[in-house]
């Protein structure tokens, strides 16, 4: 852990005096000053009081400020403009780094699944959590629909009504609007995975006029939101869920709106119809035919049909 963080999460829980710190790192009591300046010319108002230090007011957005207070062992790497978090989070796997989330308030070349594009204006999440679950390849579908969970938790607060969509769709509930999707990216053998991208877009304080047809934000729909609490709620949530398989599907029922209703999900050009009945313990599709017979979908489109058709 870097000096900085170790820093921010000391100081994250209450007022902790100059000698403490000075001897909790061992650096001289000017350095942990330095540090104190450093944070405040990063934005951070720190009071210096017969306690000690203590931090009053954080950044709006950013690096050191998702990390002051984050409820999760990840570390965060933030860039103003990218071009896309999962390429970076793709070049940290590579070289052995875990547990790094990248974030970035504007991404350039965003990417959604199969190589379409995510449209990525500044005042949005565009996040990508790189990590090593120790779980089969088979089960790291199951990741996504944490994903999925944790964005909705996290969004919980704000007023606004969501809807996960199979596999990786937030929905605005009534309109359908996207608000936000994931893109998990994995490596690995047939038995272990090395590591796993979780990448995650949201449409916070942006302008649905940037967005595609469909698409909508969170400023749209319920004003600007403070997304510095989203991030870190969502981080933590995820954190928990990552290691409750049973609780992610089951929190993952009650919050999507594809079961119990007619899809059609494409894979791989096949096309297939039916009620969509439920998700198994990997996180796949289990769609009812019109025949009556069962097929269960690991991962593809799809899309919420009307009861009529
Ligand atoms: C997804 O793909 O929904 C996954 C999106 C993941 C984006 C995150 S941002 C951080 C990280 N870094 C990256 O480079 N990517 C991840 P998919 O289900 O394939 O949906 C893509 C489709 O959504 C596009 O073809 C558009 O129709 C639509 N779309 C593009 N940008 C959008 C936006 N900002 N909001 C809503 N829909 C969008």
């Amino acid at each position: 852990m870097s000096l900085r963080v170790a820093l921010l999460d000391d100081l994250a829980s209450g007022p902790v005096s100059g000698p403490e710190l000075a001897e909790a790192f061992d650096i001289s009591r000017t350095a942990v000053w330095n540090h104190i300046a450093d944070l405040r010319s990063a934005g951070f108002t720190i009071e210096a009081g017969s306690n000690g230090y203590r931090v009053t007011e954080v950044p709006e957005y950013g690096g050191d400020a998702i990390q002051f207070g984050l409820d999760a062992p990840y570390r965060i790497e933030y860039h103003d403009t990218i071009a896309s978090t999962n390429e970076r989070a793709r070049e940290l796997a590579g070289s052995d780094r875990r547990d790094i989330v990248v974030v970035a308030d504007r991404q350039t070349g965003g990417r959604g699944r199969r190589d379409r594009r995510w449209v990525g204006p500044s005042g949005g999440i565009y996040l990508s959590l790189v990590f090593s679950p120790s779980i089969p390849p088979a089960r790291v579908p199951l990741l996504t629909l944490a994903g999925g969970v944790a964005v909705a938790r996290a969004l919980d607060p704000i007023t606004i009504e969501t809807g996960i969509k199979w596999p990786n769709d937030l929905l605005v509930r009534g309109s359908d609007e996207k608000i936000a999707g994931i893109l998990t990216e994995m490596q690995g053998e047939s038995d272990r995975v090395e590591w796993v991208i979780l990448g995650i877009g949201i449409n916070a304080n942006v302008d649905a006029g940037k967005l595609p047809t469909g698409a909508t934000s969170l400023q749209t729909t319920c004003g600007p939101v403070d997304r510095r609490s989203i991030v870190q709620r969502l981080l933590a949530s995820f954190h928990r869920l990552s290691a409750d398989p049973a609780g992610v599907i089951e929190e993952w029922r009650s919050r999507t709106t594809t079961l119990d209703r007619p899809v059609r999900v494409t894979v791989a050009g096949e096309e297939i119809r039916g009620m969509a009945m439920d998700v198994d313990r990997t996180g796949a599709l289990l769609i009812e035919r019109p025949n009556g017979t069962m097929r269960r979908v690991h991962a593809g489109d799809c899309e919420h049909l009307r009861p009529i058709e």
